[in-house]
C-alpha cells in the first residue's frame, strides 16, 4: 500500500515540476519552431507512458499485494497482449522519429534565397567571413593562415578579393533573411550553438560544414561553442546581433575587403613619434613605464594589441567603469588621437621602441629589503610556473604573446601592473564592457586564481622570465 502511494506521488511530483519549472527553451528567434514541436512531441510520447506505466505499476502493487489465501498463476504466453503491446510500442515509437525525419530534411534543405556567411572557429575564438559583392567566397587553405592572413585565403583566387573579413567575435544578421552558415575550424573539433536560434552544427578541421536559418527577432545573442576543445573551451564566446536593414547596411560598410587587409602599410613612424610626445609624461620617454603614474610600459608592444587598447580607451569600452580610476586617466589621455590613422602611427611607434630592461631589483612583491642583493618576494616564481601553464595556451610560453589567440605580449612588462590588471579582471573593472570582445575572456580566465598569492605567484613568474622582442 505504501509503495503504491509512494509511486503515485512520484508521478504527481514529477509532472509539476515538469509545468512549474523555469528550466525551459530560451525563447525562439529564428524559423525553427519545428524543432521544439518535435521536442515537445518527444516528451508527450515518453511523457504519457511514464505516467502509464507508473499508474499500471501503483495498481499492480495494491491489488496484487500479499494474501495468504492467494497463489501467483504462471502464464508465460498471451499473444493478444503481446500483439497489443507491440501495435502501441511501434506507434509510440514513430511516433517519436517520424518528425524528426521531416524536420531533418528541412535541416539539410537550405533555401534558395539565403545568404551565405562563414564561420570560423580556433581555440578559444570565432572570426566570420563574407563573400561580398560577388557572393562567392574565396578558396582557403590552412598553410596560408599568417598573421596578416588570418583566414587563410588564397590571393589567387579571384572569388576572395572581395571578401568582407570580420577578425571581432561579433557577427551581424538581417533580420528575416534566411542565411547558410558554413562552418571551418582551424585546429580542432568545435560546435557552433545559439540556444535561440535552435540549430546547432559541428566544426570538423579538414572539413566545411554547414547549418541555416532565418533570423527572426531582433537582438544579441550569445554564440557559444559546445564542443569541449580545450583548457579555455568555456571562454570560446561570440556575439550574433540580429539587425534591421539599415543597421545591418551601416555594418557592412564598416567591413574590410581581403584585398583591403592586405594593402601596404601605410603608418607613419615620424608621425607617431609627434604623437607620442604628448603621452612622455606618463608613460616615458622611451615608452618604459613609471609606477607614480601608474602608467605601463609601453614600448615593444605588438601593433594589434596597442591599436586595440587605444581604440578601446577612445570608444569608452576600456577606463569607463567609475572604480577605474587609471582606466579612467588613460581614456581621457585618447582624446589626444584625433582618429584611427593616429592610432595606427603612434602604436607603429611604439612597436618599434626598443624595450627597457626592468630594474633588477624591480618587484611589486618585495616586502622585505635584499638579502645578499636578492630580493626577497611575496610571489613564488615556481608556484606561479605551474599556474602559468594555464596562461601559456594563449600568451605563449615565454609570455610573448599570441596574435593567433588575440594575447598581448606579458614578458618584461612591469608587475605591479599586471598585477593591477589581473585584479581588474576579477573584479570586472575591466573586461566587461559589451564592446570588450577579447576582455572577456580574460574576465574568466582570471578567475582560475583563486587568491591574492595566486596572483603575486604567477606575476613572479611572469616577472621571471626575459623579455623578448
Ligand atoms: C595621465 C597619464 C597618461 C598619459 C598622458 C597617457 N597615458 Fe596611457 N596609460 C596611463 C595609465 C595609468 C594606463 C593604465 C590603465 C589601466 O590600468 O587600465 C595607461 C594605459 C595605456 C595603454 C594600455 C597598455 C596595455 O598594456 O594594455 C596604452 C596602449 C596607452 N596607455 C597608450 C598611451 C598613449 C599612446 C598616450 C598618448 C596619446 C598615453 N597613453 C598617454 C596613463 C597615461
Ligand atoms: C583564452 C586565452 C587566454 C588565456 C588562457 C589567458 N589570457 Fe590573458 N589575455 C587574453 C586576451 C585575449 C587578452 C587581451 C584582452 C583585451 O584585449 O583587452 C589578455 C590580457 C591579459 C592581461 C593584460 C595585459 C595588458 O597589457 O594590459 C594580463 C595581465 C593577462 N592577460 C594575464 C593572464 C594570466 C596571468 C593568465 C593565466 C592565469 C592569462 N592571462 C590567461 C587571453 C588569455
Ligand atoms: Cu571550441
Amino acid at each position: 500500500m505504501t509503495i503504491a502511494i509512494v509511486i503515485i506521488l512520484l508521478v504527481i511530483a514529477t509532472l509539476i515540476f515538469h509545468f512549474i519549472s523555469p528550466w525551459w527553451f530560451t525563447p525562439l528567434a529564428s524559423n525553427w519552431q519545428a524543432i521544439d514541436d518535435t521536442i515537445n512531441i518527444s516528451l508527450w510520447v515518453v511523457g504519457t507512458v511514464f505516467v502509464a506505466v507508473s499508474l499500471f505499476l501503483a495498481f499492480v502493487v495494491f491489488k496484487y499485494r500479499h494474501n495468504k489465501d492467494r497463489r501467483a498463476d504462471y502464464q508465460p504466453e498471451n499473444s493478444k497482449l503481446e500483439g497489443w503491446l507491440t501495435v502501441i510500442t511501434t506507434i509510440g515509437v514513430a511516433a517519436m522519429l517520424a518528425p524528426g525525419l521531416v524536420v531533418w530534411g528541412e535541416f539539410i534543405t537550405v533555401p534558395e534565397n539565403s545568404e551565405i556567411v562563414e564561420v570560423v572557429g580556433q581555440q578559444w575564438h570565432w572570426s566570420y567571413r563574407l563573400p561580398g559583392k560577388d557572393g562567392k567566397l574565396g578558396k582557403t587553405a590552412i598553410k596560408l593562415i599568417s598573421e596578416d592572413n588570418p583566414f587563410g585565403l588564397d590571393v589567387n583566387d579571384i572569388n576572395g578579393a572581395d571578401d568582407l573579413l570580420v577578425n571581432s567575435n561579433e557577427l551581424h544578421l538581417l533580420i528575416d533573411q534566411p542565411v547558410k552558415v558554413v562552418l571551418r575550424s582551424k585546429d580542432v573539433l568545435h560546435n557552433f550553438a545559439v540556444p535561440q536560434f535552435r540549430v546547432k552544427m559541428d566544426l570538423v578541421p579538414g572539413a566545411v560544414t554547414f547549418v541555416w536559418f532565418t533570423p527572426t527577432k531582433l537582438g544579441r545573442y550569445e554564440l557559444l561553442c559546445e564542443e569541449l576543445c580545450g583548457i579555455a573551451h568555456f571562454t570560446m564566446r561570440g556575439y550574433i546581433k540580429v539587425d534591421s536593414i539599415s543597421d545591418y547596411q551601416t555594418w557592412l560598410t564598416s567591413l574590410p575587403t581581403f584585398t583591403q587587409t592586405l594593402a601596404l602599410d601605410t603608418a607613419n613612424i615620424e608621425q607617431g613619434k609627434l604623437l607620442y610626445a604628448g603621452c612622455t609624461s606618463c608613460h616615458g620617454i622611451d615608452g618604459q613605464g613609471n609606477k607614480t603614474m601608474g602608467a605601463p610600459k609601453l614600448a615593444g608592444l605588438s601593433r594589434w594589441y596597442l591599436h586595440r587598447q587605444l581604440s578601446y580607451f577612445k570608444q569608452k569600452i576600456r577606463g569607463q567603469n567609475s572604480e577605474d580610476l587609471y582606466g579612467q586617466q588613460m581614456a581621457a589621455m585618447s582624446a589626444l588621437l584625433a582618429d584611427d590613422k593616429a592610432i595606427e602611427d603612434v602604436s607603429a611607434y611604439l612597436n618599434a621602441l626598443i624595450p627597457t630592461k626592468n630594474s633588477p631589483i624591480e618587484n611589486y612583491l618585495i616586502e622585505k629589503t635584499s638579502i645578499k642583493n636578492r630580493p626577497v618576494t611575496t610571489g613564488n616564481a615556481i608556484k606561479g610556473k605551474s599556474y602559468y601553464k594555464n596562461c601559456a595556451y594563449c600568451h605563449g610560453e615565454h609570455a610573448q604573446g599570441n596574435f593567433a589567440m588575440n594575447a598581448p605580449k606579458l614578458a618584461g612588462q612591469h608587475p605591479w601592473y599586471l598585477k593591477r590588471q589581473i585584479n581588474a579582471y576579477q573584479q570586472g573593472i575591466r573586461g566587461k564592457h559589451p564592446g570588450d570582445l577579447y576582455g572577456k575572456q580574460m574576465v574568466l580566465m582570471s578567475n582560475i586564481l583563486h587568491d591574492q598569492r595566486a596572483v603575486n605567484d604567477v606575476v613572479s613568474y611572469i616577472n621571471s622570465l626575459p623579455s623578448v622582442r
